[in-house]
């Protein structure tokens, strides 16, 4: 399958995480990418292009127009204040406070954060731009006609809400790609979102549609990030209702139970029966990943990629999560490996 890729992503690297109370090496930094590279090349996947130039109009058909402003602009006033670190929130809208968008950029970001951990630096948008167009161009490549195709992104995208960043993602990627899948004629989507954190961004975007069914596996709410969404009982609105599923598990779930959920999940897809899938693939849900619970094995990897195989559905892969770092190139291209095989 056809890669698509770009050393832009090296233009977003924050020197630092709140993590622990403690500001540490960002857990989402470059040698993830690196070593996804390393492994494709090792086994054989060869294909590999530069994204065509981002077409802001489907990112548009997502976000909030001030929001993507805010995102292009932060950098600049940030500066402007007289700043001299990254870019991090301080202060948030929480309970009975009024939600009113303020002027000053302190008051900017943590209306539009939805947690303080990801930083914005100088080189944060660009970085951002060229992820989304990795998805775009790959979405075009499956389109066309292609079976597959791998959007290695970085940064990531499934916490990006309409109006929200955080969680180290800031343009929510595999959205904008079921977006154009649709735009491009697609009756019904299905987005399908393995990496171990709930993808409350993807949630949030199609909440209350019934052109794209999302299906979450997570970490429960209770125990991970993002904490304050990704329980069972979410499952859509109005006319969404029913388009939303969220799989939530507990600290220590081993691939007997993940992938009787990923079975459950393919089985809402095959019934939807949608003419596209978007693949939220992180990698996180590894057991020896830093931050994450699951206890899936890098042979686990191979056997559910070719479980999504078996929907014989024109798929995009979008990367996501897994911080691994040494085992992330394996385990990711072990899903890849195992779909095309399956
Ligand atoms: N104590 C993605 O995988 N911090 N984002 C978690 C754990 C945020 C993960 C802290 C994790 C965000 C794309
Ligand atoms: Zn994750």
């Amino acid at each position: 399958m056809k890669v698509v890729r770009s050393d832009d992503h090296r233009k977003h690297f924050p020197k630092g995480e709140l993590y622990g109370g403690e500001f540490v090496r960002p857990f989402e930094c470059p040698e993830r990418w690196e070593h996804i590279m390393d492994r494709l090349g090792e086994r054989g996947f060869a294909d590999m292009l530069n994204p065509d130039a981002l077409d802001m109009s489907p990112v548009r058909q997502i976000h909030d127009e001030g929001f993507l402003e805010f995102l292009e602009t932060a950098w600049d006033k940030w500066q402007k204040a007289g700043y001299t670190g990254e870019i991090l929130a301080t202060c948030f809208p929480a309970r009975r406070m009024v939600v009113k968008k303020p002027k000053q950029i302190d008051g900017l970001v943590g209306y539009y954060a939805l947690a303080i951990e990801t930083a914005i630096t100088s080189g944060t948008w660009e970085a951002t731009q060229a992820s989304c167009a990795i998805a775009e161009t790959a979405q075009r490549i499956v389109a066309g006609g292609e079976r597959a195709a791998f959007a290695l992104c970085r940064p990531p995208g499934h916490h990006a809400a309409k109006d929200m960043y955080g969680g180290y993602c800031f343009i929510n990627n595999a959205a904008v790609a079921a977006q154009m899948f649709l735009n491009d004629g697609a009756k019904r989507v299905a987005i399908l979102d393995p990496d171990f954190h709930h993808g409350n961004g993807t949630q949030d975007i199609f909440y209350d549609r019934d052109d794209v069914l999302f299906c979450s596996l997570h970490g429960a709410p209770e125990y991970a990030f993002p904490h304050f969404l990704g329980y069972a009982d979410e499952t859509g609105a109005g006319k969404g209702e029913g388009y939303n599923v969220n799989y939530a598990m507990k600290p220590g779930t081993g691939y007997d139970e993940w992938g009787a959920a990923l079975d459950d999940a393919i089985k809402r897809i095959r019934d939807y029966s949608p003419d596209a899938l978007v693949v939220s693939l992180g990698v996180d849900t590894y057991e020896k990943d830093p931050i994450s619970f699951f206890k899936l094995k890098s042979e686990d990897f191979t056997d559910y990629g070719s479980r999504i195989a078996k929907l014989k559905l024109p798929t995009l892969f979008c990367m996501e999560g897994g911080y691994a770092v040494k085992e992330i190139g394996i385990n990711t291209v072990n899903v890849l490996e195992g779909f095309e095989n399956g």
